[in-house]
């Protein structure tokens, strides 16, 4: 039987490359994301591939999900495996200065959007049974705290915990969970975070090697191609170039 994998955020970046990487193996993919343009020519390039099945949708929307999940074609209705990938970060002010309004948008996005098609498709991928698996997209930034992370660091830490919890309710079921954790990429992430702002987007990389999305997806299908009796419950990683800062000291007193 045809692997069925589907993918939140398949325009850009590691839903993309995971795209890419899963069609190459014959899987049947299932891809979203918001940018119609952008969704329809990934779809069209992959249907010569492999059979693809493409949603513009946005993850906030339950209902949108609802829907659109409810309608999936017949022959995608049974999935191996859940790539909850789609998220981002927004600026990196300061909590005090930061704009309530992209607060929002990281938790609708980063967890209440997982959430969505995490519940929606846990019956499709139960159907499925041993061998089946959901990859969460965390970062390290659910793991270790730095300066202007606050609210999409917290949004990872959640992933990182639903993910342990959910492991525990699906035992029996043979559906695996794994928090993938990435430090330092080179996608859009940092082109969204910077609100477009490029001479920021080339300084965040600079010199720095950063892993490549096409990384993360050979991650992924690693992970998704364990033998079924293994559950890769989290896997972090992070370029060479990157490690941990020191505690910092306000030195501002005396
Ligand atoms: P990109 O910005 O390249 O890709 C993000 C994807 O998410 C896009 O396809 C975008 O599609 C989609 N997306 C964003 N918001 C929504 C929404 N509301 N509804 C549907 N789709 C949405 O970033 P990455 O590929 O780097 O990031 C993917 C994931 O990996 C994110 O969860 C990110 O937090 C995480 N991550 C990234 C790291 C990095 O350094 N790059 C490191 C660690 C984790 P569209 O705009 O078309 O909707
Ligand atoms: C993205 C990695 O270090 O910018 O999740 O938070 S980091």
């Amino acid at each position: 039987m045809t692997s069925t994998v589907f993918i939140t955020g398949a325009t850009s970046g590691f839903g993309e490359a995971c795209a890419r990487r899963f069609a190459d193996a014959g899987w049947s993919l299932v891809l979203t994301g918001r940018r119609e343009e952008r969704l329809n020519a990934l779809c069209a390039e992959l249907s010569k591939q492999t059979k693809v099945h493409g949603l513009v949708l946005d993850v906030r929307d339950r209902k949108a999900m609802e829907s659109a999940i409810e309608g999936l074609p017949a022959e995608f209705a049974t999935l191996r495996a859940l790539i909850n990938n789609a998220g981002l970060a927004l600026g990196v002010d300061p909590a005090p200065k930061c704009d309530l309004d992209d607060w929002d948008t990281m938790v609708d996005t980063n967890i209440k959007g997982l959430l969505y098609s995490t519940r929606l498709l846990l019956p499709r991928l139960i159907a499925h049974g041993r061998g089946a698996g959901i990859i969460n997209l965390g970062s390290i930034a659910g793991n270790y705290p730095y300066p202007g992370s606050h609210v999409y660091g917290a949004s990872k830490a959640f992933v990182k915990q639903f993910s342990l919890n959910l492991r525990c309710d699906l035992v029996g079921t043979g559906v695996r969970v794994t928090n993938i954790e990435p430090g330092l990429c080179e996608s859009e992430f940092s082109l969204v975070r910077f609100a477009g702002d490029k001479e920021r987007y080339d300084a965040t990389y600079a010199g720095a090697e950063p892993i490549q999305p096409q990384d993360i997806a050979e991650t992924i299908f690693w992970v998704l191609n364990t033998p079924a009796h293994i559950n890769i419950n989290s896997l972090e990683l992070m370029p060479v170039s990157q490690t941990w800062a020191g505690f910092s000291i306000d030195r501002s007193r005396g």
